[in-house]
């Protein structure tokens, strides 16, 4: 299917550990729309949101965490902060009393984007199992 060509492109350019469209976020030489900002992480909308609220965290500084599954034990406080992060913009976005943080990891899971990112979506009733 298109999603897994896509997906499978993007895990390929992942392993050269090319730059990716969140770098040009962090340093806004594209536009965003920044819901919540600290020295280490930003917060922006997702450009194809999935519910009516659909914000995308990222760590500012990549360092290694192109995806969740390259953790180290040094990442730990930042990832950390995302997860606290992602209840404050929860709690901005008016989303506290129900919300869904998801990781897309590798291909299988339809990465797209080789910068960690935490999805924080809400607004309408979530449905499980996810697709
Ligand atoms: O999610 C990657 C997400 O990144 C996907 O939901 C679209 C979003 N995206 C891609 N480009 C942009 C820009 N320029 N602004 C905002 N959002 C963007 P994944 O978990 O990797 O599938």
């Amino acid at each position: 299917t298109n999603e897994e060509a896509s997906a499978k492109a993007a895990a390929a350019s992942a392993e050269s550990g090319a730059p990716t469209i969140f770098d040009k976020i962090i340093a806004k030489e594209i536009p965003s729309t920044i819901v919540y900002e600290d020295d280490k992480v930003l917060a922006f909308r997702d450009i194809s949101p999935q519910a009516p609220v659909h914000v995308l965290l990222i760590p500012k500084l990549r360092d290694g965490l192109t995806e969740l599954g390259k953790a180290e034990s040094r990442h730990g406080e930042i990832l950390g902060h995302l997860l606290y992060v992602a209840k404050i913009v929860a709690e901005k976005e008016g989303i506290q009393d129900g919300f869904r943080v998801v990781i897309n990891n590798g291909q299988q899971a339809c990465q797209s984007v080789y910068h960690l990112h935490l999805h924080v979506l809400g607004g309408r009733q979530m449905k499980w199992p996810p697709g």
